[in-house]
């Protein structure tokens, strides 16, 4: 397989030795939606969010629409590769693999400082940038040949995707902002009445908590609180490694019986290793692996028993279906973690979800903390907590460019540039500490 990276000029309609239509544009645009005071182990959401947009054109009328991290050094990459693909066949994503690991996929690679996203590290940078462009060229792989991106993937082995009830401890609004449809919620009753909410209008039928905003007790009475009002839906607890060892057995001890899963309750493969020893829940992470190369380590140790894939750190959704067997070969379950995002990514993950038949758990999303904002025309919606998989060609969703305009401008005016949970946070509570484990 060659290497070389693409040579072949970028003219309308140009086209590869197959015959097939050649990339001729590529479109990066950083975008910022409101986002609520969502608080977690590492501090508070800001009043925005930040996305890139990734738009891969073929000159035929095509175009294919990726999502990522809109952070401005993410941004910085992200612009390096885009010329890259220019010439590129969208079908060849093996070959673009190669080409962003050539430019990106070594130590002098440019660093990229990305917020609590999960999937971190710069050896990680390379998979992120690639992520955006591969979604882009399988939705125009689709829309070329009349499939839909779930096709590519091995064909849907479920017709819709389960997603969970995702809850944030939050403020009732942005110092000096308005109050939000969901309010405040700070102790186990704010909780419940979230998830009331929420089961309501989606039709979840299942709850995740983010935890390591109070100590573990308080969030122990939430967890109880909601295992009253909804006797029968599944929960998970995950206070992002903000525990102790000690602290994460006592709570495994406590929530027996009452966890589908424990999420990152401690840092590192030997402390969950050591936490797992006397769980009696499966321990699941999107914080100790995040890469196939953690994987050894990890199956070694019996740190976990439960994946979260990410296709937008995992390197795509071809690299994330590859880690839902190698999680098969070993034995450990799979689910989905997620960061605020939009509704391409919405699409893409529901397309991975159709796909992969070792999904055992609902997958998380934050599409309910964007409050109906999007940028595509019709976003995907959820029917009693599961999003109906689309059988239209590529993603099947469409780039609204009137919404893309005007987030665009927000993330000009608003002024962030990158995420930052725990300097937001210090400008209210001067005193805040993220160090962990804080309990
Ligand atoms: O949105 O605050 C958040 C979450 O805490 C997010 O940053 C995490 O990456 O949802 C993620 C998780 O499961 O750890
Ligand atoms: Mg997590």
């Amino acid at each position: 397989m060659t290497t070389d990276f693409p040579t072949e000029s970028g003219l309308a309609g140009a086209q590869s030795p197959s015959g097939r239509a050649t990339i001729i544009d590529v479109r990066i645009t950083p975008i910022a939606f409101p986002d609520p005071p969502l608080l977690n182990a590492v501090g508070c959401h800001e009043p925005w969010a930040l996305r890139a947009i990734v738009e891969v054109d073929c000159g035929d009328g095509l175009v294919g629409l990726g999502e990522t991290y809109g952070d401005a050094s993410h941004l910085t990459v992200l612009r390096m590769v885009a010329p890259l693909l220019v010439g590129l066949d969208p079908f060849r994503t093996e070959h673009l693999r190669s080409v962003v690991d050539r430019l990106l996929g070594t130590a002098e690679a440019p660093a990229e400082k990305l917020g609590p996203a999960g999937g971190m590290g710069p050896e990680k940078t390379a998979l992120r940038v690639f992520s955006a462009f591969e979604v882009a060229c399988l939705d125009l792989q689709g829309q070329a040949i009349g499939r839909p991106v779930h096709d590519l993937l091995g064909g849907r082995v479920r017709d819709e995707v389960p997603f969970s009830a995702y809850l944030f401890y939050k403020w009732a609004r942005h110092p000096g902002g308005d109050a939000d449809r969901y309010g405040a919620a700070l102790d186990p009753d704010g909780i419940v009445a979230q998830a009331r909410t929420m089961v309501r209008t989606y039709g979840f039928q299942s709850i995740k908590l983010k935890g390591g905003v109070f100590a573990p007790d308080e969030e122990l009475d939430a967890i109880r609180a909601l295992r009253a009002e909804f006797p029968t839906l599944p929960l998970r607890i995950d206070p992002n490694a903000a525990w102790s060892v000690a602290t994460s057995r006592r709570v495994a001890a406590e929530t027996q019986g009452l966890l589908e899963y424990l999420e990152d309750p401690t840092e590192g493969l030997a402390g969950m290793a050591a936490v797992a020893e006397t769980a009696g829940m499966p321990l699941a992470t999107n914080m100790c692996v995040v890469s196939f190369d953690h994987l050894p380590e990890a199956v070694e140790r019996g740190s976990v028993q439960v994946v979260l894939s990410d296709h937008h750190y995992w390197g795509g959704l071809r690299q994330s279906v590859r880690l839902a067997g190698i999680c098969e070969t070993w034995g450990l379950g799979l689910s989905m973690h997620s960061n605020s995002h939009l509704g391409i990514s919405l699409a893409a993950m529901t397309h991975l979800g159709a796909a992969l038949p070792q999904m055992a758990y609902a997958a998380d999303t934050h599409t309910p903390w964007q409050l109906g904002v999007d940028v595509v025309e019709h976003p995907l919606t959820f029917v009693n907590g599961a999003v109906p998989v689309p059988t239209s060609p590529g993603l099947g969703v469409r780039l609204d460019r009137d919404a893309l305009a005007r987030l665009h401008e927000n993330y000009l005016r608003q002024g962030i540039t990158g995420r930052d949970d725990t300097g937001y946070m210090r400008r209210f509570h001067p005193d805040f500490d993220p160090a962990k484990p804080r309990w």
